[in-house]
C-alpha cells in the first residue's frame, strides 16, 4: 500500500536502486559501452549511495579479499600434490617406452625412509639407496632379469624393509643393471608384511624383496637339475598338446577341461619361477595377460579354484612382484565371493564365475568340510593385499563357526557340513584323508600366517592331533609302521589314503614353530610309513589308498592294496612331507627317498612325447596302465616340492617367512604385531 505520509517525506535509502535512464538503456542504437562512459556512470552511481551503503560495500570487498588470501594458502599444497600425483600416475618406465610402472596403481607408496627407524637409529633417512646385488645362481640360462627396479633401502638385516616398485616381468636386456636373482634363494619376504586388522585400509605390497645382506648363492645340484629336466618334459607335453587348457592328456596328445581356465599353466607359474625357468615363465605370463579371462559362464569348484588359481596367482605375484597376477587374483577372488551367500555363511561348493551365482552339488545341500575350511590362507591374503576386508571376513566367519560346532570327536571333524543349517552332517566318520585332510593343515597354517596369535586355531589344531593319537593311530605288522587309520561309528579301519601323507610335514612344521616335540617324533614315524607306501609296492609308487596289516601273516607285507585303489595320480603329499622333514632335520635319507620316487615317476609315468601320466596299476611294472592324464598338481606341487627337497638352501622359500597353501603355493607369513 502507498500512503501520503510516505510520499511527503522520502525514506532513507538503505538499499541500492538502479534506475535505467534512456542513456543507460540497452536498445537499438542506444548502446554505449565506452570505458570513459562506464567510469563516469559508476562514479555517479557511487556518489548517489548513502554513507551506510558505501561502508557496507567497502566492508564486503575487504572481507572477500581476506577470504581469498586464506583459501589460497590452504589449497596450495593439495593442488601441488595433486598435480604431482597425476604426473606420477602417468609415469612410464624410461627404459621401456609405453610400459607403465606397475606398482603405484595398486600398492601403497613407499614409506618414508624414517619410518620404523626406532630399532635402527644409525640409519639415516638421507642415506642413498643401495643398488641391488647381481646374484646369479645356477646355470646362466636359468636367470631372469628382475621384475623390480628402483630398489630403495629402508632398514637392514633380518628385520630389513626395503621398498620396491615392481614392474612387469618382461624386461629387455637394458634392465640388466638392476638384476637380482630370479631364483627363490634370494627371495626374501618382506618382514613388514602385516596382518590385516579388523578394519583393513591400506593395501599391501608384494613380499618378495632382496635383503641387503645377500648370502652366497647356492648352486643347483644334479638332483635339482633332474627335476628341472622332468618339469621341462612335462611342460613340453602341455605346451604341444594342451596349451591354455586345464590338463594334458599325454597319450592321446590332447587335453581335458575342468573349468576351462588354463589350470595347469596357472598352477605351474610359481614352480617355473622357483626352478628358474625364465622362457617358460615369460610365455605363460603372456598367456595370462592376453588369454586368461574369468568373465565366463562356467561353474567352478570354490575350493579347487581357490587353492590352485587364486593361490597360484597370489604366490606368483609375491615372487615376481608383477601386478598382472595381483589383478587377476583380485578378479577371480571377487568372482568366487557369491559362494558365501548361504543361510549359514558356510559356502556352497560351486560358483558360476560369470553369472555370480553359487549352488551346492545337485544331489545335496552339503559342502565338504575340508573344502570350506581350506580356502582361508588365500582369501585372508587377498584382503591384506587389497585392503578390502570382505574376503577375510567371509572365511574367518566359517572358521569361527566351525570352531563352535558340536559333532567333533576330540577335535576330529566329520566330512560334511550343511550349508543351510551350518551343522556337520553324516556324523560319526573321522579321517585325515579325503574330505577332511586340509582342515587340519589349515588350522596350523592360518595360525602361522597370522603371526601365531589366533588362539582358537591353535587350540583346534592341538586338540585334533590329540584326537588323531587317541582314535586313529595304530601300528602295522610286520614292520610296526605307525599309520593313521579311520574311525566309522566307533569301528577302526586300517585304511589310509595317500592324501594323509601331508600330515608328517604339517606336524614337523608345527614343531618347528614351537609346538610340542612329540609332534616331531610322530612326524618321523609317519613319514617312514608314507615312504613304505612307495617302497613296498612293485613299481615303487604308492597307490591312492592302502590297508595296513594289523596281524602278522607269513609272506605278507605291511601294506595291502585293493584292486580299486591301486592307481597313482602323481600326487605330492609324501614328497611334500619329505621336503619339510629334510628342511628341519637335515637328514639326507629324506632326500634319498625322494630321489627314488622321482626315478620311479620317470620310469613308469613318463610319456616319451611329452608329459607324465597317472597310472591305474602301481603293482604291475610291466604294464602300469597309463590313464592318459597329467594332473595340474604334478607341476604345481609334486615337482616343486621335489626341487625344494633336493636343495640345501633354507632360503629357497624360507619356512619362517612363507607358508605354503595346500596346493604348494607359498604365501607370506604376516609379521607379528
Ligand atoms: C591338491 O589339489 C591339494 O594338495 C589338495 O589339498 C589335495 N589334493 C591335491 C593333491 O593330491
Amino acid at each position: 500500500m502507498y500512503s501520503a505520509a510516505a510520499a511527503a517525506s522520502p525514506p532513507r535509502r538503505d538499499f541500492i536502486s538502479v534506475t535505467l535512464g534512456p542513456e543507460e538503456a540497452v536498445g537499438f542504437g542506444g548502446y554505449n559501452n565506452s570505458k570513459a562512459w562506464r567510469r563516469r556512470s559508476c562514479w555517479r552511481k557511487w556518489k548517489q549511495l548513502s554513507r551506510l551503503q558505501r561502508s557496507v560495500i567497502l566492508f564486503l570487498f575487504a572481507f572477500l579479499a581476506v577470504c581469498g588470501v586464506i583459501s589460497y594458502t590452504s589449497m596450495g599444497e593439495p593442488w601441488k600434490s595433486l598435480t604431482n600425483k597425476s604426473l606420477d600416475d602417468q609415469r612410464t618406465d624410461p627404459e621401456i617406452p609405453g610400459l607403465k610402472l606397475a606398482n603405484p596403481a595398486v600398492l601403497p607408496p613407499p614409506q618414508k625412509a624414517d619410518a620404523n627407524l626406532g630399532d635402527y637409529p644409525e640409519l639415516s633417512p638421507q642415506k642413498p639407496p643401495k643398488p641391488p646385488h647381481h646374484v646369479r645362481r645356477g646355470p646362466s640360462n636359468l636367470q631372469i632379469k628382475p621384475p623390480w627396479k628402483d630398489v630403495r633401502l629402508k632398514t637392514r638385516h633380518d628385520t630389513s624393509r626395503i621398498v620396491e616398485e615392481p614392474v612387469q616381468a618382461d624386461k629387455e636386456e637394458k634392465t640388466e643393471k638392476s638384476v637380482i636373482s630370479w631364483r627363490g634363494a634370494v627371495i626374501e619376504p618382506d618382514q613388514s608384511t602385516e596382518p590385516p586388522s579388523s578394519k583393513i585400509k591400506e593395501p599391501e605390497k608384494p613380499s618378495s624383496v632382496e635383503g641387503e645382506d645377500q648370502k652366497e648363492p647356492v648352486p643347483i645340484n644334479d638332483r635339482q637339475m633332474a627335476v628341472i629336466e622332468a618339469f621341462r618334459h612335462a611342460w613340453k607335453g602341455y605346451k604341444d598338446f594342451a596349451w591354455g587348457h586345464d590338463e594334458l592328456k599325454p597319450l592321446s596328445k590332447s587335453y581335458s577341461e575342468w573349468f576351462g581356465l588354463g589350470l595347469t599353466l596357472i598352477d605351474a607359474l610359481d614352480t617355473m619361477w622357483i626352478l628358474g625357468l625364465k622362457e617358460e615363465f615369460e610365455e605363460a605370463r603372456k598367456w595370462v595377460a592376453n588369454n586368461l579371462v574369468f568373465d565366463k559362464n562356467v561353474d567352478v569348484n570354490l575350493f579347487e579354484s581357490t587353492i590352485r588359481i587364486l593361490g597360484g596367482l597370489l604366490s606368483t605375484y609375491h615372487l615376481s612382484g608383477d601386478t598382472l597376477f595381483l589383478e587377476k587374483a583380485k578378479d577371480i577372488g571377487s568372482r568366487l565371493m557369491p559362494a558365501f551367500k548361504t543361510p549359514s555363511k558356510v559356502p556352497y561348493s560351486d560358483v558360476n564365475i560369470g553369472r555370480g551365482t553359487a549352488h551346492p552339488p545337485r544331489w545335496t545341500s552339503d559342502s565338504t568340510v575340508a573344502e570350506v575350511t581350506s580356502i582361508q590362507l588365500e582369501f585372508r591374503e587377498l584382503s591384506r593385499l587389497t585392503g578390502d576386508e570382505k574376503f577375510q571376513k567371509a572365511v574367518d566367519d566359517v572358521m569361527k563357526h566351525v570352531h563352535t560346532l558340536s559333532g567333533k570327536n576330540d577335535g576330529l571333524v566329520p566330512m560334511f557340513i550343511n550349508t543351510n543349517s551350518g551343522q556337520f552332517s553324516h556324523l560319526g566318520v573321522y579321517t585325515l584323508g579325503a574330505r577332511a585332510d586340509s582342515y587340519y593343515e589349515y588350522l596350523l597354517k592360518q595360525w602361522i600366517q597370522g603371526g601365531k596369535k589366533e588362539n582358537e586355531l591353535l587350540e583346534d589344531y592341538m586338540r585334533a592331533i590329540e584326537g588323531v593319537k587317541k582314535h586313529l593311530l595304530q601300528r602295522s605288522q610286520p614292520k610296526q609302521l605307525t599309520f593313521v587309520g579311520e574311525l566309522a561309528h566307533g569301528h577302526f579301519s586300517a585304511k589310509m589314503d595317500h592324501l594323509v601323507c601331508f600330515l608328517p610335514g604339517t606336524l614337523a612344521l608345527g614343531a618347528h614353530n614351537g609346538l610340542t616335540a612329540d609332534h616331531m617324533k610322530l612326524a618321523e614315524a609317519l613319514i617312514e610309513t608314507c615312504y613304505q607306501m612307495y617302497a613296498q609296492v612293485e613299481t615303487g609308487l604308492s597307490p591312492e589308498i592302502v590297508h595296513f596289516n594289523l596281524h602278522a601273516q607269513k609272506g605278507h607285507k605291511d601294506v595291502e592294496i585293493k584292486p580299486a585303489d591301486r592307481h597313482n595320480l602323481l600326487r605330492p603329499e609324501t614328497v611334500e612331507s619329505l621336503f619339510y622333514m629334510y628342511r628341519f632335520t637335515g637328514d639326507k635319507k629324506y632326500q634319498d627317498w625322494g630321489w627314488e620316487i622321482l626315478q620311479n615317476f620317470n620310469k613308469y609315468t613318463r610319456v616319451p612325447t611329452g608329459g607324465y601320466t597317472s597310472i591305474n596299476n602301481v603293482q604291475n611294472p610291466s604294464n602300469p596302465e597309463p590313464r592318459d592324464k597329467m594332473e595340474s598338481f604334478f607341476l604345481g606341487e609334486t615337482l616343486k616340492y621335489m626341487f625344494l627337497l633336493f636343495s640345501d638352501d633354507v632360503d629357497l622359500i624360507n619356512l619362517d617367512k612363507y607358508v605354503f597353501n595346500t596346493e604348494a603355493h607359498p604365501l607370506p607369513i604376516w609379521a607379528p604385531a
